[in-house]
């Protein structure tokens, strides 16, 4: 189900958010405030959509930074796409076929033109995408801590708000320790491990971790050493989870060819769009492989997204999904959304952006801004 759509404007705006604690994985410690891309999309008929770009200012995770991805928006995805009619949002995104790469920004439009289809359509995404639930059962990853005991107050304060699964960052240095006082302290709670690429084969601790009987271990190795993760898995009990090593759907599917993993994170920014990620879920679908959506700290611009795209059926385990008051002082939604006692949040219902985005929160933080020629 799509709605054509004509665009009018776009407006990009850099921002640089406030956050009530940094976060640190094995790429190190964030800043104490977030750079993020934010756009807003308006059709000729004045139906808006906002799309964000949960980029870092590094290229930690992956190639794409804040600048890169503001200058393949300003530069380059943007501009030859106002004024055309679109049939839609794959419409859209078929203009920049032969464009590689720059998915966080691609992902950023692609999501803005979706929000305005479901406002044109008064149909909510997860019904355009095929959503089949309406709460997704979230998780809360924990950054790395000081020591294991910090570790564990955090985890206990979480669990008691509903969360029901826990994902731990680890690193050298910081993982059978923590990963075995969680254990503990929870016996019962699916556990899992995120290395975010920080081992290489021969310096993990690979027997220990395989006997905690974790739901899974995301991303040991480098993303590209497909080989070494593979040769890894066959080793392991513990199921391997392909996050940066999903780069983009020809990537994932050789990746699941390989063997280098056995379930997979789809992050829409990430793999470049919804279309890409739901080529994904359909993939992991067909091969019986579980998968679930993580998430990139986004504000609730993203996690409405995210949100979304989870009620399709082939999301399987509990995703990423912490509420933006975790890491930021004020989201950019009102009303925003939170977990619930039973450890889900709720899909929105609402045509449009599944949450109601505050310009004026938006513009407070914003170090930046552009604007398309053409009608004003
Ligand atoms: O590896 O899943 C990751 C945040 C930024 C970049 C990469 C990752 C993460 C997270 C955060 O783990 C999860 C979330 O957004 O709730
Ligand atoms: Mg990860």
């Amino acid at each position: 189900m799509e709605a054509p759509v004509r665009l009018a404007r776009a407006d990009v705006f850099m921002l640089s958010l406030p956050m009530v604690r940094s976060f640190r994985s094995a790429y190190g410690k964030s800043a104490s405030r977030k750079r993020l891309i934010v756009l807003r999309l308006e059709d000729r008929d004045g139906t808006t959509g906002w799309g964000e770009a949960p980029i870092a200012e590094r290229p930690l995770y992956g190639t794409d930074t804040a600048e890169s991805t503001w200058s393949a928006l300003t530069d380059l995805l943007l501009p030859p796409i106002i004024g055309p009619p679109f049939r839609g949002a794959a419409d859209v995104a078929s203009s920049w076929a032969g464009i590689i790469g720059q998915h966080y920004a691609k992902n950023a439009i692609e999501c803005a033109v979706w929000a305005i289809a479901s406002a044109k359509l008064a149909v909510p995404l997860s019904r355009l995408w095929g959503g089949v639930r309406d709460a997704i059962p979230v998780g809360e990853s924990f950054p790395i801590c000081d020591t294991p005991e910090a570790l564990l107050s955090e985890v206990d304060a979480r669990v008691r708000e509903g969360f029901a699964r826990i994902k731990l960052k680890i690193a050298p240095g910081w993982d059978v320790a923590p990963v075995s006082a969680v254990r503990a302290a929870f016996p019962g709670m699916p556990l899992s491990v995120d290395a975010n690429c920080g081992y290489s084969p021969d310096s993990g601790p690979w027997r220990e971790l395989d006997d905690f009987g974790l739901v899974m271990i995301e991303q040991p190795l480098a993303g590209d050493a497909l080989i070494e993760m593979s040769e890894l898995q066959q080793a392991l009990q513990t199921p391997l989870c392909l996050d940066e090593s999903a780069a983009s759907y020809n990537m994932t599917r050789i990746a699941l060819r390989m063997g280098a993993g056995r379930i997979v994170n789809i992050k829409p920014p990430r793999l470049g769009g919804i279309l890409p990620s739901i080529a994904v879920h359909d993939l992991c679908a067909g091969q019986q492989v579980p998968a679930w959506c993580g998430g990139m700290l986004e504000t609730g611009i993203g996690r409405g997204f995210n949100l979304s795209l989870a009620a399709l059926p082939g999301f399987t385990l509990h995703s990423d999904m912490s509420p933006a008051r975790m890491f930021y002082e004020q989201d950019l939604v009102d009303p925003t959304f939170d977990v619930t006692p039973d450890g889900c949040i709720a899909v929105p219902t609402r045509p449009g952006n599944g949450f109601p985005v505050v310009p004026e929160r938006v513009t407070a933080c914003t170090i930046r801004s552009w604007k398309s020629d053409g009608r004003d």
